[in-house]
């Protein structure tokens, strides 16, 4: 099995800036226990600033791979171009956040991206990817 993990505007900094809300781990670390703890399954790992840079990864995946995991980070909230790479690809997409949204401001209470797809996981830190890796495990593609 296949997964592509794309990131979105930010989190980059992971590790870096604002641990008490998104933790003290970088994404490449993770990722290293996530890899080890599923050897059968071939990750691959993007991240992009750039509005039309993940669109172009998620076109790519969307063919490319068995599932993707997702957090657009602030474009969840604005992006009527990512929902429609997500909704244009077979692959299923699971939409993470690592923080509660609910739980914080209100305009991040409201995600353009989640009805385009599979599923949604939010809030369990970094532990929001290891779950949407199971999720995607169960995912029945037909
Ligand atoms: O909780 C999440 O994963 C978010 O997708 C993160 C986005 C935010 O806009 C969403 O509402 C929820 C922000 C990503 C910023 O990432 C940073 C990571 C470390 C330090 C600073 C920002």
């Amino acid at each position: 099995m296949k997964i592509q993990i794309i990131n979105g505007p930010n989190l980059n900094l992971l590790g870096i800036r604002e641990p008490e809300t998104y933790g003290s781990q970088s994404f490449e670390a993770f990722l290293e226990g996530l890899q080890a703890a599923y050897p059968a399954i071939t990750f691959s790992y993007e991240q992009s600033n750039v509005e039309g840079e993940l669109i172009n990864m998620i076109q790519e995946a969307g063919y490319g791979s068995d599932g993707i995991i997702l957090n657009a980070g602030g474009y969840t909230h604005t992006s009527v171009a990512i929902r429609d790479a997500i909704k244009a690809v077979p692959a299923p997409v699971v939409e993470v956040h690592i923080s509660n949204v609910h739980a914080r401001e209100e305009f991040r209470h409201h995600s353009l991206l989640s009805a385009v797809c599979r599923g949604v996981i939010a809030g369990f830190g970094l532990d929001s990817y290891r779950l949407a890796v199971e999720a995607l495990q169960g995912t029945n593609k037909s």
